[in-house]
This record gives C-alpha cells, sequence and structure tokens, in this order.
C-alpha cells in the first residue's frame, strides 16, 4: 500500500472510530493497531502476548508446581458455552473452581476459558515460541479470590491469572468432544448452550509440569496490565477436522447479518520491553521446535568427529 494512502486510512479510521465508540475486533478498520485510541492502556509497556525467545529464558527455582486438585470438581459444576462476537467461551463463574501453586499470590478462582485460533494452521495461536505461532491457543482466565468478584480483580495488579496452552495438529482429542459438538448451537453472537459437565483439567496435556512465566496483560480490550501469565511447554494435540468446526462454525455476527467466520481472532505480539521470561526448570530451555534440525545436528557432529579423527 502507498504510505500516504496508509496515512490517510489510518486517520479516516481513526475519526471513524471516535464517531462510532468502542467497538474492536480484528479487522483492519477495528482492529490491535486502532485499540489503543479507544482503550489507552492497549497502548502500555507490559502488553500481551509476547514472543518467547527460549534462549533468553531464566530458570527459576523457586516457582513450583500447580496444584490442579481443586480444579478437577465436577461436583455442581455449571458450564456455559457462549459465542460472544469474538470467541468461543465456556462460562465457569460461581463454580468455586480454585487454582493454587504455580508461584501465584494466593488462590485464585476459575472464571472462564475461550480460545483464539487461525484460518490456517500456520497462524492463530497469541503467543509464540521462539517466533513460531501455533494453530490455537486455549487461556483459562482466574482471578485473586482476595478481591471477591472477577469484576474487582480485572485491573489490579496480579489480580489475573491466565493459564495458557499452545495446540498443535495430530489425532482426534476426544476430550474436546463436549465443546466442538456444541458448536452448531451457538453459531451466532450472543449465542449460548448448556454443556454436559467435565473435569477443567481433563483438557490439559498429559504433563503440564513445565511452563513460562511473565507479567503481562489482557490480550483484549481493556488490555488491563494485571496478568500473571502461565504458558505451558507441552501442547495440547487436536485434529484439522476438529479446528475446522472453530473455524467454520460460529460466526462474529447476530443471526440477522451476513455469516463472517470467527477465525484470525489473535493479537500480534507485543513488546517485551524490560520484562524477563522464567520458567520453572531446565527443560523449558529446551523447546523441540524443529524437528528436523536435532538428527541433522547430531549426524554433522558425528561427520565432524570422524573428519577430525582421521587428520
Ligand atoms: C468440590 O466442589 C464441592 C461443591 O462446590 C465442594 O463441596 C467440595 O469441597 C469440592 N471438592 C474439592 C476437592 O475441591
Ligand atoms: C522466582 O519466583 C518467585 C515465585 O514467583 C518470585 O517470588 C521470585 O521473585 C522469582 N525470582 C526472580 C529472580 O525473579
Ligand atoms: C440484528 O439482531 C441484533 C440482536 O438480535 C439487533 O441488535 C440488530 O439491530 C439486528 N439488526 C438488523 C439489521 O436487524
Ligand atoms: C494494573 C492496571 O492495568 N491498572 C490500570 C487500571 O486502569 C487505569 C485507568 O485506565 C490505568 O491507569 C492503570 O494502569
Amino acid at each position: 500500500m502507498d504510505a500516504r494512502l496508509g496515512v490517510f486510512l489510518f486517520l479516516l479510521v481513526t475519526v471513524l472510530q471516535t464517531v462510532v465508540g468502542n467497538k474492536w475486533g480484528y479487522d483492519y478498520a477495528d482492529g490491535p493497531k486502532f485499540w489503543p485510541n479507544s482503550y489507552p492502556n492497549c497502548g502500555g509497556k507490559q502488553q500481551s502476548p509476547i514472543s518467547i525467545g527460549v534462549s533468553e529464558v531464566v530458570v527459576n527455582n523457586s516457582l513450583p508446581q500447580f496444584n490442579f486438585d481443586h480444579i478437577k470438581n465436577v461436583t455442581n459444576l455449571k458450564m456455559t458455552l457462549e459465542n460472544n462476537g469474538h470467541s468461543v467461551q465456556i462460562d465457569l463463574k460461581g463454580n468455586n473452581l480454585q487454582l493454587s501453586g504455580g508461584g501465584l499470590p494466593g488462590v485464585y478462582n476459575a472464571e472462564q476459558f475461550h480460545f483464539h485460533w487461525g484460518s490456517e494452521d500456520k497462524r492463530g495461536s497469541e503467543h509464540n515460541i521462539n517466533g513460531k505461532q501455533y494453530p490455537m491457543e486455549m487461556h483459562v482466565v482466574l482471578y485473586n479470590s482476595q478481591h471477591g468478584v472477577f469484576s474487582n480483580a480485572l485491573n489490579k495488579t496480579g489480580g489475573l491469572a491466565v493459564l495458557a496452552f499452545l495446540f498443535e495438529i495430530g489425532e482426534t482429542n476426544h476430550h474436546f468432544d463436549e465443546i466442538i459438538s456444541h458448536l452448531t448451537k451457538i453459531s451466532h453472537k450472543d449465542d449460548h448452550a448448556l454443556l454436559n459437565t467435565f473435569a477443567l483439567d481433563s483438557l490439559f496435556p498429559h504433563d503440564a509440569g513445565v511452563y513460562y512465566r511473565y507479567y503481562g496483560s489482557l490480550t483484549t480490550p481493556p488490555c488491563y496490565e494485571s496478568v500473571i501469565w502461565t504458558i505451558f511447554k507441552n501442547h495440547i494435540i487436536i485434529s484439522e477436522e476438529q479446528i475446522d468446526k472453530f473455524r467454520h462454525q460460529v460466526h462474529r455476527n447476530y443471526a440477522n447479518e451476513t455469516d463472517r467466520d470467527i477465525s484470525d481472532d489473535y493479537r500480534p505480539v507485543q513488546r517485551l520491553n524490560n520484562r524477563v521470561v522464567m520458567t520453572n526448570a531446565e527443560e523449558g530451555l529446551y523447546y523441540n521446535n524443529c524437528k528436523i534440525n536435532l538428527p541433522f545436528n547430531f549426524y554433522f557432529m558425528v561427520l565432524l568427529f570422524l573428519l577430525i579423527s582421521k587428520l
């Protein structure tokens, strides 16, 4: 695009936004670039998501494991699936699903969990590892119980904790059947459906022991810098067929409007500024990003060794 045209469009959109008011989304006109106009916190210095460069991560041996015992609880559980026009969200309010450990300053209550995904496998996650984006990311949003209710915790430092899980494509994951089988019931904005309950941690990867930790923000307006982020090293596996249902069965519009998929509902990575990303274990310093690299390097080293030993 021509630079002057770009500036013109930017100004035009800025003016239109002021007129139209606080609407946000992921299109050019209402996208992340414009969020700071209506939501000043989105222009802050400790924003999320970020790119996690594994070589810059610091091991912190004082970061303990999480205690998922209470999060497993399905007694009197109520889970409501909702299309909020930006994502597919499962409401957990009032269930008293508590999380502790993981170096969190107190006991946190689960409020909801939701997803960000791409229209293609090569994008969709909000956080990336060593520059690599994943097709989907799940966020479990919790608030510090000392604030009583979610809305009070929202804008307090450390008021929120988000557990983030990255997805990769593989075999069908039947733990997601209950959610995916109800997507056609929430095909339009503001649609709701009641789910048969399941243990929240059944969606997590088998081993959720190693994680990354940093302090950041909500990845959607109003972008408050109140979030203690945890990104788990191990991925959740789902099939292409399953992710395709997220891509095409839920729309961002009301039923009386033209259907548009919710896909590509992710915010681009933000500057790290002075922040440090920590990990709770040495394994966090190794990320098997590219499976081809390892054997190649191995053979290369063997070859080099043989060559040197011949000299
Ligand atoms: C599970 O939830 C029920 C009802 O809220 C509660 O009475 C019970 O103590 C909880 N159990 C655990 C292990 O959290
Ligand atoms: C390591 O983690 C603990 C628990 O969250 C925290 O109190 C401490 O400040 C961290 N250490 C460093 C060097 O950041
Ligand atoms: C479509 O439905 C929504 C909510 O049901 C309503 O607010 C809106 O005015 C409707 N739009 C049209 C064009 O009828
Ligand atoms: C922690 C946090 O994000 N605090 C913010 C709460 O809201 C005010 C007003 O928008 C901001 O100035 C704070 O930074």
